[in-house]
């Protein structure tokens, strides 16, 4: 008996030595610590042994049986150890590295270029008022010196919903409604979508526009052609050359349109600025006396300058782009190179 279990004690040991893998060990663990394995045989023949070599042979087998656990589980732990090291190793968090970058929005280029608007004329002190849509003839065109037989007020331009109720055309109904509630002095700029029936390259039905006015006393041409450059050497640069030219409108006298030099050619002559050199880019003039009767100041107390400019016109000049339409498909191809 003796020799056989020295005989196992020796095979395990070497069965050990080339073990390589955790499920190897527990393998090997099972077969010879089973009940069916060779230590539990050995323990069974213990009752065909004389009683006194009884007691010495079981302690030797349960010596043999110790040593052998404790050198598996010794292996098992070390195992464990260098399997946890690897993993560590492996799975180091760099706390350094930047965070993942998430797909940003951009604003649409109108409102872009709505908001740089509106950042300049409150650097200038002006305020910013908004109105209604849906407007009444009454400040669309009425209080604005628009006679009843005058051609902007013709249904192929106006959305009319009824009568007296339409789409406003432009944002000054909105200038007449600040100027009914308060007194000068007064600085506003009126941004905003608007209607016209209107629809081609450069027109669109629904459109966005900057008016503004200031009505103090002793405003002046000079005043207006002062605050206007400031604005359009601030939104173009400072180099870009400025033009005023007389022209007409009814709610203002006298009237002038601004051009710019072009911005696509520098002036030289191109097919945007249809070889001029110049593009025109906004309206303005001194309100008209009927304008201030029709909200009740005093045209002999009060003077005001009055300006007008379309946002699109104006974006598609700053980005160079030839259809007014992208800005309304929201193609997102096209909104995101702003
Ligand atoms: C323009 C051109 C000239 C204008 C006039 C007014 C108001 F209400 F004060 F009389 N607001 N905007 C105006 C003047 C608008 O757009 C081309």
């Amino acid at each position: 008996m003796k020799e056989r279990l020295e005989k196992l004690r020796d095979e395990l040991l070497g069965e050990l030595k080339g073990v390589a893998k955790e499920s190897e060990l527990l393998g090997i663990k099972k077969r010879y610590f089973g009940r069916k394995g060779p230590l539990a045989s050995l323990i069974k023949e213990l009752s065909k042994l004389p009683p006194s070599e009884r007691r010495s042979a079981g302690e030797a087998i349960n010596r043999v049986k110790k040593e052998i656990e404790e050198k598996i589980d010794a292996l098992l732990s070390e195992y464990h150890q260098r399997a946890r090291e690897e993993r560590l190793k492996k799975e180091r968090i760099d706390v350094t590295l930047p965070g993942r970058r998430l797909p940003r929005g951009t604003l649409h280029p109108i409102t872009h270029v709505l908001s740089e608007v509106e950042d300049i004329f409150l650097s200038l002190g002006f305020e910013i008022a908004e109105g209604p849509e849906v407007e009444l003839d009454h400040y669309n065109f009425t209080a604005l010196n628009i006679p009843p037989e005058h051609p902007a007020r013709d249904m192929q331009d106006t959305f009319y919903i009824d009568k007296e109720i339409l789409l406003r055309t432009h944002t000054s109904p909105v200038q007449i409604r600040v100027m009914e509630k308060q007194s000068p002095p007064l600085r506003v700029i009126a941004p905003g979508a608007v209607y016209r029936r209107d629809s081609d390259l450069t027109h669109t039905p629904m459109f966005h526009q900057v008016e503004g006015f200031m009505v103090d006393k002793a405003v002046s041409f000079a005043d207006l052609k002062g605050v206007l450059t400031y604005f359009l050497r601030n939104l173009f640069g400072e180099k870009t050359g400025i033009r005023f030219r007389p022209s007409f409108f009814p709610f203002t006298e006298p009237s002038a349109e601004v051009d710019i030099e072009c911005v696509m050619c520098g002036g030289r002559g191109c097919r945007v600025c249809k070889e001029s050199g110049w593009l025109e880019i906004l309206g303005c003039g001194m309100i008209h006396p009927e304008v201030f009767r029709a909200v009740r100041y005093d045209p002999e107390e009060f003077t005001g300058f009055a300006f007008g400019l379309g946002i699109e016109r104006i974006t598609m000049l700053l980005y160079g782009i030839d259809d007014i339409r992208l800005f309304f498909e929201n193609d997102i191809r096209f909104l995101s190179q702003f």
